[in-house]
């Protein structure tokens, strides 16, 4: 019989990170990103109003106590799922002791409530115990393999299995602005980011977090299907599970990067994106590199937050 009932004192693990100043973010991936894009340009501004179109957060800014929080982990969903795994964002404002807390980022979503797997683009807002939920999941259609796109109540908070969020006072303030356009090179956008810094900083942790808009293209983008009843072994036995799809912007991303891992067994860049058109997955990589443009903002977390950090651990399917 497989339980629904929450964790409610999951472990807990915290680590600071190192936070360049913005002004250093801002030079070392103006340069750093042309590696990957035709155009950029890397600024330091005030955030904007993130509640507003095109980003229709649920905070206005990224700002307050910024830190990452990674729940669970992939092995707690491959080679099989382990459905005890399920979590309670309204009690992730207690763990990661903020109040109030803007959450977003990507991860599984609630089962007993999609009836299915699904994945999480959470978007939400808690304040002394009130709650503003804009978070979505998406899971694939029985009928046809066609993307399902939903909204979660303001009564489902849960998530499950993993998760890798961004948290904050959703306060307005600094943030580091980088829009791209007309991609060069391998690398997706976050991964662009995020190996500029790990050349940097090296073995220095620099955490980013924060939201992108997909303006133009399209995005390569996956969703989880039902729990696979046969064991998952290797990265090609998940692709094979995972179905995939070609999503079409503007897609609204949200999620984390790190540039190096402090010895927390993390997934290093975890983002998934929502569209007012229906669509929503993982972020692989835009598909139209001539004509792809992006536009982030993005705030330096100053510590991490583990929780339930799996015991036994293994590499698979963490693209
Ligand atoms: C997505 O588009 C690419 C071409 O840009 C194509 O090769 C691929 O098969 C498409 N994938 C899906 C799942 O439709
Ligand atoms: C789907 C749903 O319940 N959305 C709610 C999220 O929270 C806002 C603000 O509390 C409500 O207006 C929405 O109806
Ligand atoms: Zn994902």
């Amino acid at each position: 019989m497989s339980k629904t009932e929450v964790i409610q004192n999951p472990p807990i693990e915290n680590k600071p990170l190192y936070v360049p100043p913005l002004e250093e973010l801002k030079k070392v991936l103006g340069s750093g990103l042309t590696s990957n894009f035709a155009d950029v340009i890397v600024e330091v501004v005030d955030c904007p109003d993130l509640t507003q179109q095109p980003f229709t957060l649920a905070c206005k800014g990224l700002c307050g106590k910024p830190r990452l929080v990674e729940i669970g982990g992939v092995p707690y969903l491959v080679p099989l799922v382990k459905r005890e795994k399920l979590y309670d964002l309204k009690l992730l404002g207690n763990h990661a002791e903020l109040n109030p807390a803007f959450i977003i980022g990507a991860g599984a979503g609630p089962w007993p409530h999609a009836g299915v797997n699904c994945e999480m683009m959470a978007n939400m807002e808690l304040e002394n115990g009130k709650i503003n939920n804009q978070t979505r999941i998406s899971k694939v259609s029985e009928q046809d393999d066609s993307c399902i796109l939903e909204i979660l109540p303001n009564s489902e908070t849960r998530c499950a299995l993993l998760a890798n969020l961004f948290c904050c006072e959703g306060k307005p303030g600094k943030v580091l602005k980088i829009h791209c356009k007309k991609r060069t090179g391998k690398f997706d956008f976050i991964a662009s980011i995020r190996t500029t810094l790990t050349k940097h900083y090296s073995d220095k942790p620099v955490g980013l977090g924060g939201t992108f808009l997909l303006k133009q293209g399209k995005a390569k983008q996956h969703i989880m299907p039902d729990f696979s009843t046969v064991p998952l072994q290797s990265d090609e036995d998940v692709e094979h599970w995972l179905k995939f799809y070609n999503m079409s912007a503007p897609l609204i991303a949200v999620g984390t990067l790190i540039s190096a891992d402090p010895g927390l067994d993390l997934r290093v860049q975890h983002f998934h994106s929502f569209s007012h058109h229906g669509e929503g997955g993982h972020y692989h990589i835009d598909t139209e590199p001539d004509t792809v443009e992006y536009l982030g903002y993005f705030s330096v977390a100053e510590c991490i937050y583990r929780i339930d950090r799996p015991k036994e651990t293994h590499m698979v399917g963490r693209d």
